[in-house]
Parts: C-alpha cells; sequence; structure tokens
C-alpha cells in the first residue's frame, strides 16, 4: 500500500531514518570470497568532511548546474583522489543528478581515462572501483541526435578496458577493443536515436568491468527538442562488495554470478537523494532519464505518490505512453519518465522492486510550493 500524502509527510523523517539504518544493516552481511582480485591493494584510509562537501553540492544544484559532468573533458580535470596508491583519504561525495547542457556546435569531445579509483559510497563504505574519468558511474554526457560524439580512451591500469556506448551504431570489433596500459582507442560517432543510453566497459568478464563500476549514461535528445522540464539523470547499479581491508571493498566476481547484492543505487551511493533530494516546484515537469547498468537486475521505476504522465517506450518524442505507474528498465537499457507537479510535497522515487529499494534504491523528489 502506498501511505497517503498527510501520512508519507507526517512519516519522513522517521523513514528517513529507518532507510538510513537499514542501509547501514545490509552492511552485516558478510561477503563471500571471490576468484578475482579487484585492486585491493589500494588502502584508503576514512576521513573527509560529507557534510560540507554534501552541502556545496547540494547548492550548485539549486542552481541547476552539474558540475561533475564533463561535456568537453579539453576543460580542467578536478583533482578527484584517483586510487594512484597514495593513501590520500575519500571524502564522500554526492553524485549529481542534474542533466548537463548541450553542447555548442554539435560536437563533444571526450577524453577519458580507465582507472582504479577508492570512491566513498556512504559514510561507513569505500569502494576499490574500476571507473571512467575517477568516477562512478561516468560522467553523465548529452548530446542531440545527429551530433558528433569523438571519443578517446586512455587506459592508466594495469587491466585491459574499453568503451562501448549504446547510443553508437559501429563495428564493436574495432571500436570496442580493448586497450592495455598505456594505449588508447579513439572512434567518432553520430547517434541516430534519441533516449537514455548505458555506455559501458566490454572488457572481459563484461560482468564484472560493468560491475566493478565501469558504466554510465549518454542521454540524446531528439533535434525537435522536448517540453520544457526540470531534467534528472538516475543510474541504476547494483554493487557486489567483498568484507573491507584496509578501509576499502572491493569488488566480488563470485557474488556478482549468484547475483544478491549488498546495495542498489541510484547514481552510485545508496541513499543518497533521501538526504539530499531531487528538487521541482510546483507547475513543473520534472524528466527522469534512467538508465539501468545493472549488472543483472531490473530497475522498476516508480514515484510514490505520483504517475508519470509521459512515458516513452522508444526514442522520445515518438511512443508516449501515459498515465504510467510503474515500468521496468531492463538491464543495458535505458527509459524517459515524465511528470507534471502539481501537488506539492516529498515524493520517494523508488526501485519498486522493494527487496532493492530497501538496499539502497531510493530518494526523494521534493515538490516545493
Ligand atoms: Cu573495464
Amino acid at each position: 500500500m502506498v501511505p497517503d500524502e498527510p501520512q508519507l509527510l507526517s512519516q519522513l523523517a522517521s523513514r528517513r531514518s529507518f532507510i538510513a539504518k537499514a542501509g547501514m544493516l545490509s552492511l552485516a552481511i558478510p561477503g563471500v570470497g571471490g576468484a578475482l582480485v579487484a585492486c585491493a591493494d589500494k588502502p584508503g584510509p576514512e576521513g573527509g568532511d560529507d557534510s560540507q562537501r554534501g552541502q556545496s553540492r547540494a547548492a550548485d544544484n539549486m542552481h541547476g548546474q552539474n558540475a561533475d559532468s564533463r561535456l568537453d573533458t579539453a576543460l580542467p580535470r578536478d583533482a578527484r583522489s584517483s586510487g594512484t596508491g597514495a593513501a590520500a583519504a575519500v571524502a564522500f561525495h554526492r553524485y549529481s543528478p542534474e542533466l548537463p547542457p548541450l553542447p555548442a556546435g554539435g560536437r563533444l569531445r571526450l577524453n577519458w581515462r580507465a582507472r582504479e579509483t577508492n570512491i566513498r559510497i556512504s559514510e561507513s563504505t569505500t569502494v576499490a572501483a574500476w571507473t571512467f574519468e575517477d568516477e562512478l558511474p561516468g560522467p553523465i554526457v548529452h548530446c542531440r541526435v545527429g551530433d558528433t560524439v569523438e571519443f578517446t580512451l586512455t587506459n592508466d591500469v594495469d587491466v585491459p578496458h574499453s568503451m562501448d556506448f549504446h547510443a553508437a551504431q559501429i563495428d564493436p570489433k574495432i571500436a570496442f577493443r580493448s586497450v592495455t596500459k598505456g594505449q588508447s582507442v579513439t572512434y567518432t560517432f553520430r547517434p541516430r536515436f534519441a533516449g537514455a543510453f548505458m555506455y559501458h566497459c566490454g572488457s572481459a568478464p563484461v560482468l564484472m568491468h560493468i560491475g566493478a563500476g565501469m558504466h554510465g549514461a549518454i542521454i540524446v535528445q531528439p533535434r525537435e527538442g522536448l517540453p520544457a522540464a526540470r531534467e534528472y539523470v538516475l543510474v541504476q547499479q547494483e554493487f557486489y562488495l567483498k568484507d573491507e581491508a584496509g578501509g576499502v571493498r572491493s569488488f566480488d566476481f563470485q557474488k556478482m554470478l549468484v547475483g544478491l547484492p549488498d546495495f542498489v543505487t541510484f547514481n552510485g551511493r545508496p541513499n543518497q537523494y533521501v538526504d539530499a533530494p531531487l528538487r521541482a516546484k510546483v507547475g513543473e515537469r520534472v524528466r527522469f532519464w534512467v538508465v539501468n547498468a545493472g549488472p543483472t537486475h531490473a530497475c522498476n521505476f516508480h514515484v510514490v505518490g505520483e504517475q508519470f504522465d509521459t512515458m516513452y517506450l522508444g526514442a522520445p518524442p515518438g511512443t508516449p505512453i501515459r498515465g504510467v505507474q510503474t515500468f521496468a528498465v531492463a538491464p543495458g537499457g535505458g527509459m524517459c519518465f515524465e511528470l507534471l507537479c502539481d501537488v506539492a510535497g516529498e515524493f520517494p522515487i523508488v526501485n519498486h522492486g522493494f527487496g532493492h529499494g530497501q538496499k539502497g534504491g531510493i530518494g526523494f523528489l521534493v515538490v516545493e510550493p
């Protein structure tokens, strides 16, 4: 049963603290040993000022900016911890869900690095991730149908890596090939369809590379545009982790094969949008671009107390369907959901497969009068 709105409001504080506690409880589940060692040689001491960082990100978000997503990585890189063996403290940072602006001139030059990066996903958990651009999920890419995307991946680490954009139509044997340490692969594509598309490392075993963090979203707008909206990007992923060693939990390939995740998250941190919700105002349209990176389970996307007035089965703005409550986004898939904020309140955004909502696949949309 979905609680009614007054109930929801009155229960919000206790619900948030319950969710936070439930998240903590799942940490007590012991990990099973895995066959693959995922860079467990990078101890990362705990530390960092979570609240300050969260606040400054939240302030960015209020202005609709997304400083984390790089439209053009010729811009200066930030100095985020990059797991090069230095025993640097890893601070928590909220992953900004705002859709970054479109590139000028219809051309995007992305020059990305494959790395191993310790990422704090909650107050108590730091993971030894395999990353694009030191982030999990990787940066949000935003372009239009027919834009030119020039992509280069350079591998900084010993494990071979690659890049598979689901928005590209290209010979995968050439473009999506693995590169070894110090090597680069470059290719160019022009997205043919609008939508929310996954990108990921496709090196073997793909399950391990996606599961350890090498995934993200490329959002392709139709050339004719869509109705004005506040636009958010949510990438769902599962975390299968070993027990903590040296302050860090590495990824567990055997647990990935079994398929019982420790966490299921939106944008790589359990419950991060419970603590720092998405925001909108009454009268606004909110568009969620939802990508399910998996690697294995569906994202049963639902907003409690709302209904999607429009959801696009295929490339927006074609194939709209109306009045949708929940829709499953397949692993490796992406979909576009819209709702009209005609009621103020705090609306839980959930994976309604609640075994997974309970493991961190939950947040809030706060609609202000
Ligand atoms: Cu990889």
